[in-house]
């Protein structure tokens, strides 16, 4: 792999940090969603509620473990670190003029020790998380006043880390909650949950062109404040194949792939597509954008793509098939499964040539540098006899996409800045809230009651990952 590139690990402050109400942090969306468990959704609760069971409240305790936790990423070799600030701990409500100082001083004791041991921060501003006071008395996103809070926190946290911190990231996945399925994304994404009586998809977009609109006047603003920084969005990556050479399957995949560029289309060229235009008059829809707004856009433009990778998808028209509707973007169009891959526990396709194809794809698509941010394995894990986690999978999971991604690099010449597994140590299941679920190459003692001592230890795929990076992605064997 070239020379300089940064091999790494990543993380989300809610899913990691726990100390949720500790030195004068607010509430968050994350603080009021109850634990789930696998195929049992996540519930949004009404503010906090005594008895209920709330994981993200301690998660893995990184508030108090960080430096303990980043003598494991040195050991390992990891050039960056990713992870996210919790707008929470800077502005409690969100909706305050001046920020909380030990929120403040918490990041920047956390970005100097990572600097000092040699590991680049690489910062999201967001990543599923908003004060839950915006959402619960703004509507979240929906309200253009929540794009100026946005802002103004984003300019607080890039003032004050500017000497710390180049790499930054504004929304986590905003892609997600165009999916439609689940009240989780909007609610994650945008801080709101639809109501009846209201068309989901028209207020969904509303806020993602909010959201846009306040990624993009981040990005300019932090090109003014510090011109070395380098900003990137992030998408979740999940590509939709044509289940057959049916032209209907392979126009449909077409079809639904327009869910995904949307938001990557606005961050990297600044306009707002042609599909999207004719889709939003053909379905009536009354998005609120002004001239400047469309102005802030063309200048806010990112100077990377940053993504998440775990799996793929794949959509037919043919109707023997059994599968999910998704025929509002294509006349009988369903997701199904495919049958040349196969899934996780929770059902996520494994499907390490998809990484590349997505590489190749957004690559071609914007010409801009890559960086990928998130691909991992969740699974359970179990102790063996010698008292240590072996998670071959987990090797065998990640070994299989570094080789696809050497291939887009090395054969296909994709300009790729880094890679970062997700959960580089265990950490709270977004999707399901879980700690069972578990990504990391760094086991924490920890149960999906809430239980254990917290205690770190290596897993095999530590010792196998220290060696990837050490031979800069030459020997991936184990
Ligand atoms: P969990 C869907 C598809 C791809 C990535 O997810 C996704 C999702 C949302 O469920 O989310 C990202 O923990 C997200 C992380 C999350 C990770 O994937 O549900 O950015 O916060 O933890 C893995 O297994």
């Amino acid at each position: 792999m070239p020379k300089d590139f940064l091999w790494g690990g990543a993380v989300a402050a809610h899913q990691v940090e726990g100390a949720y109400n500790v030195d004068g942090k607010g509430v968050s969306i994350a603080d009021v969603m109850t634990a789930g468990g696998n195929g049992i959704p996540r519930q949004i609760t009404d503010g906090i509620i005594p008895g209920e069971n709330y994981p993200n409240h301690e998660a893995i305790d990184f508030y108090h473990h960080y430096k303990e936790d980043i003598q494991l990423f040195k050991e390992m070799g990891l050039k960056v670190f990713r992870t996210s600030i919790n707008w929470t701990r800077i502005f409690p409500n969100g909706d305050e003029e001046e920020p909380n100082e030990a929120g403040l001083k918490f990041y920047d004791d956390l970005f100097s020790e990572l600097r000092k041991n040699d590991i680049e921060p690489l910062v999201t501003l967001s990543h599923f998380e908003m004060p839950y006071h915006l959402a619960k008395h703004y509507g979240g996103f929906k309200n253009l006043q929540v794009i100026d809070f946005f802002v103004h926190y984003a300019e607080t946290v890039m003032k004050r880390y500017q000497d710390k911190v180049t790499y930054w990231l504004t929304f986590n996945e905003i892609n997600n909650q165009a999916d439609g399925q689940h009240d989780l994304h909007t609610w994650t994404n945008s801080g709101f949950i639809p109501q009846p009586g209201e068309n989901k998809e028209e207020v969904t977009m509303q806020a993602s062109l909010n959201e846009l609109i306040a990624s993009a006047k981040v990005v300019a603003l932090g090109h003014a404040i510090n011109p070395n920084f380098k900003i990137g969005c992030m998408m979740a990556y999940v590509p939709i194949y044509p289940y057959s050479a049916n032209p209907d399957d392979v126009m449909a995949a077409s079809k639904l792939m327009e869910r995904r560029f949307f938001y990557n289309d606005i961050h990297a060229r600044g306009e707002i597509p042609a599909y999207a235009l004719a889709r939003f008059e053909r379905l009536g829809y009354h998005l609120e954008y002004t001239a400047a707004d469309l102005a802030a856009l063309k200048k806010g433009t990112v100077d990377f793509i940053s993504f998440s990778y775990y799996m793929s998808d794949a959509v037919t028209t043919l109707p023997e098939i059994a599968g999910h509707d998704v025929s509002s973007e294509y006349p009988g169009a369903k997701i199904v499964s495919n049958p040349y891959v196969k899934a996780s526990d929770w059902g996520w396709q494994i499907d390490p040539v998809g990484l590349r194809y997505v590489l190749n794809t957004v690559y071609q698509r914007y010409n801009l540098p890559l960086f990928i941010v998130e691909n991992g394995f969740g699974a359970y894990d179990k102790f063996s006899a010698d008292g240590k986690i072996h998670d071959t999978y987990r090797i065998d999971y990640l070994r299989s996409h570094i080789e696809e991604m050497k291939k887009a690099v090395l054969l296909d010449g994709v300009d790729l800045l880094g890679y970062t597994p997700w959960g580089i140590i265990d950490i709270v299941s977004f999707g399901s809230g879980e700690m069972e679920k578990r990504y990391g190459m760094i086991y924490v003692d920890k149960d999906n009651q809430g239980h254990g001592t917290l205690k770190r230890q290596k897993k095999a795929s530590f010792d196998w990952y220290q060696q990837v990076i050490a031979t800069n992605g030459e020997n991936l064997d184990d």
